[in-house]
């Protein structure tokens, strides 16, 4: 089919694969019929890809992760294999609107956040790159929850994207396995016998990962859990209707839904079963895998590098120990070692309540013959040191991060910042034990997605001032530093943003009924919402500026739009008053007459990643706000610098490289260091210091407390005032006057629109290093030792 113009073949699978006609179709049979035309075309090099990788033996990644936040595919594909134009024609061609074609495609959300995106941003690059790689996940019916807002409070509705016919997947028939939870260990023939109770069948569904160029695919191999056995036709017969069906959905229920939450560990039940489903699932793949490929056990290490994404699969040491030494009968010490060789984890959070840790009783009786392993590992590891300080379980738990350090044979950190920090604290005492285990790989994003198709003007930009290299090759964004004194260029660059704000605003007009200025700052801040992230010192900071416009209407402000957006976890009651905190302050501010030509608050519904592609290009001000030490590394704070628009932010995770980087002169920097927040913590009544120190800060909070933004329910935010003024432990106060006066100079900086633009064009010229690319080739060269199958950079 791939013989045939775009717009024969779009036709042909109107009429033979959906049984359409161009007469009747509705936008979503064009969507798909686009989308199988486009799927064609990359079928082959997929299958080519892994032909070649056959052919020399080559060793696989396999990126084994909870979540993978892929977005749309649709124009992604469309990007890669350049048929941008062609699709363009052919759309149009047949009276259709290009552009609402690809937004009726909706958003793969099997994932919370950063964590979830990276894995997305991870597997274009191992594709880009050409280097032969499985991700393995999960295929959740429902991704994150939609949210929506009533009377200001955050609504979560279920999510339903596979509702729709999923033209990315390939059901694979023949890949299915048999996994089991609970029953007992037994002895038979001298050696240990786990007896599972319960079973499911996991069965795997693939979507091909296309690089740049079309040149490489890679598979995101998702596993969907069904029963053994489908429908119970006796229990039927004797007329138990309900019953008959209910093996099927407790089957189910293992990939019904992903966990909303990215804050607190719950140890979960259910979770846990999803853990050991997905992982022993891929384990069990890639062992059969490479059998049929041949070779000694022993060598698996030299076939199969296996990443951890975060502990949520760390059970992998346990069961591939238990595939080795129990079911291939490999002596204990190898099978551990062999195990390592094979596996490297990334530790994404030094949040103690984000630590996984399991009840050795739910492991017990969930995976027992895991447990025993657990057991055997520990005592292994703990006769290799001499002073026996660490162990693997403790307090009836089993904690999951020092059992994936503890059989991998490379641990990495997420920012230079956050790896040092783990080597400090969390990790302290097992760094000690093995110096050269822990590593470092900063972060990074795909430039396909984040620049090149979410930001058209801004690429084409750049594209006909340095060539179009920079796609795969983002360091040769420096070879913009010559265009950032010439006046031609900064007038394009500048008007590119502002096209792009022009977009936006429209935009958010048509959808949110909300009217902005296009020359206005676009001041953004778009993540999960938490209390580390710290929203609310950006609303905080908003509120006074507001109390100050109105004291001197007549003054020479900034106008400025602040947009947020993100979800909060359901069960996490202080981010949620949050949300409705700047809903609620939106709804004051925006209606003031006196003040609204200077200041907006918005608040949009259900971020996603397309909502980021929306908003990103058409940003000035990145918030990369956190409490200095808490965030790992950020990966949005690299899509704002992509796109020109400089950070306020704080030392903390990659905005310390990114300054590093776009130079101290394009960042407006805020706020305690990693170290003055330990110390800050210590000072008595540092956030009642630090408001008696500050009018516009003390103002703020009394506006809130008097009732401003609570409509008729006046005590509404007691708690958030109760807890800024109290405990503040993520010191909003203590840096409230560090981050207004950063906000004045981002102010003044603005105010002179050649200073700004040279400063966002400065910040694309120099963010070339936080490509995604770099990123996998550092985990190559440092944690995976695979090279390219086929180089990215070739032909
Ligand atoms: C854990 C247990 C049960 C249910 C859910 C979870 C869970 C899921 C996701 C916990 C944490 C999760 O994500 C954490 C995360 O997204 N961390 C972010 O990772 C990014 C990529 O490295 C970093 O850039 C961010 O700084 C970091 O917060």
């Amino acid at each position: 089919m791939t013989d045939v113009d775009l717009r024969t073949s779009i036709l042909r699978h109107l009429t033979y694969s959906l049984g359409s006609d161009a007469d009747h179709a509705t936008q979503h049979d064009w969507r798909i019929a686009l989308s199988l035309a486009v799927r064609d075309r990359l079928i082959e090099n997929w299958h080519a890809a892994s032909r070649a990788t056959r052919a020399v033996g080559a060793k696989r990644v396999y990126y084994l992760s909870m979540e993978f936040l892929i977005g749309r595919l649709l124009e992604d594909a469309i990007v890669n294999l350049r048929l941008e134009d062609e699709a363009q024609q052919a759309l149009t061609g047949l009276g259709l609107d290009p552009v609402a074609v690809i937004q009726d495609e909706p958003d793969a959300a099997l994932g919370n956040g950063g964590l979830g995106r990276l894995a997305a941003c991870f597997m274009e690059s191992l594709s880009t790159l050409g280097v032969p790689a499985f991700g393995y996940g999960i295929r959740y019916e429902h991704g994150l929850f939609r949210q929506s807002f009533e009377e200001g409070r955050q609504i979560e509705t279920a999510e339903d994207w596979l509702t729709q016919y999923h033209a990315w997947e390939f059901e694979r028939r023949d890949v299915r396995f048999k996994m089991c939870f609970g029953g007992e260990v037994v002895e038979e023939g001298g050696k240990p016998v786990w007896h599972g109770q319960e079973a499911v069948m996991a069965q795997a569904y693939d979507t091909p990962v296309i690089g740049w160029r079309g040149r490489w695919a890679n598979t995101l191999r998702l596993w969907s859990a069904q029963p053994l056995h489908g429908f119970d036709l006796d229990r039927f017969n004797r007329g138990e209707y309900a019953a008959a069906a209910e093996p099927e959905a407790l089957a189910r229920t293992i990939s019904r839904v992903l966990y909303p939450d990215d804050t607190t560990e719950q140890g979960k039940e259910l979770r846990l079963k999803q853990e050991y489903f997905f992982t022993a699932a891929s384990l069990r793949d890639i062992l059969r895998r490479f059998e049929a490929e041949g070779g000694a056990l022993t060598d698996l290490p030299k076939r199969a590098a296996i990443q951890l994404n975060d502990t949520h699969p760390a059970i992998a040491g346990p069961e591939l120990v238990r595939l080795l030494h129990d079911e291939r009968e490999m002596p204990l010490d190898q099978a551990i070692a062999t195990a390592r060789g094979c596996l490297s984890y990334t530790n994404h959070t030094l949040m103690p309540e984000a630590l996984e840790r399991w009840s050795e009783d739910l492991m017990t009786s969930l995976l027992p013959r895991h447990m025993q392993l657990i057991e055997r590992i520990d005592a292994a590891h703990a006769a290799e040191q001499p002073s026996r300080s660490v162990s693997l379980t403790g307090d009836g738990e089993v904690r999951m991060g020092e059992l994936a350090f503890v059989m991998a044979h490379k641990v990495n950190g997420v920012s230079a910042l956050h790896t040092d920090l783990m080597k400090k604290t969390v990790f302290a005492e097992l760094h000690r034990l093995h110096p050269d285990r822990i590593v470092n790989e900063t972060n990074g994003v795909t430039p396909r997605r984040w620049l090149l198709s979410a930001n058209p003007r801004l690429s084409g930009l750049i594209t006909r001032t340095i060539g179009e290299g920079w796609v795969d090759d983002l360091e040769q964004l420096e070879r913009l530093e010559p265009s950032l004194t010439d006046p031609a260029f900064l007038d394009a660059y500048a008007a590119a943003k502002r096209a792009n704000k022009a977009d936006l605003a429209d935009w958010l007009a048509a959808e949110h009924g909300v009217q902005v200025d296009p020359d206005a700052m676009f001041d953004v801040q778009i993540k999960r919402i938490h209390e580390y992230k710290r929203q609310h010192l950006n609303i905080l900071e908003a509120i006074a500026l507001w109390r100050d416009i109105k004291a001197n209407p007549q003054g020479n402000w900034v106008p400025r739009v602040k947009i947020f957006a993100g979800k909060a976890a359901p069960g996490y009651f202080f981010a949620k008053e949050i949300i409705r905190l700047i809903n609620d302050v939106a709804a004051v501010i925006n209606s003031d007459p006196e003040t609204n030509r200077y200041l907006k608050v918005i608040f949009l519904p259900n971020y996603n990643v397309s909502l980021a592609e929306r908003l990103i290009p058409a940003s000035d001000l990145s918030e990369q706000i956190s409490t200095a030490g808490k965030e790992a590394s950020g990966t949005g704070n690299m899509k704002f610098a992509l796109n020109g628009a400089p950070t306020i932010g704080t030392l903390d995770g990659a905005n310390v490289e990114i300054r590093d980087r776009v130079g101290a002169r394009n960042f407006f920097l805020f706020g305690m260091t990693a170290d003055e927040v330990e110390a800050r913590r210590a000072v008595p009544e540092h956030a009642a210091q630090a408001i008696a120190a500050d009018p516009r800060l003390s103002g703020a909070l009394m506006e809130i407390s008097r009732g401003t933004f609570s409509r008729r329910d006046r005590h509404r935010y007691r708690g958030v005032v109760a807890n800024l003024s109290g405990a503040d432990y993520f010191l909003v106060c203590s840096d409230f006057t560090a981050y207004w006066d950063a906000q004045r100079r981002a102010d003044a900086a603005f105010a002179d629109a050649d200073a700004w633009r040279r400063m966002a064009a400065c910040n694309t010229a120099r963010s070339g290093w936080f490509s995604s690319d770099r990123t996998i080739r550092g985990y190559m060269a440092d944690i995976w030792d695979v090279v390219a199958v086929r180089s990215g950079l070739d032909e």
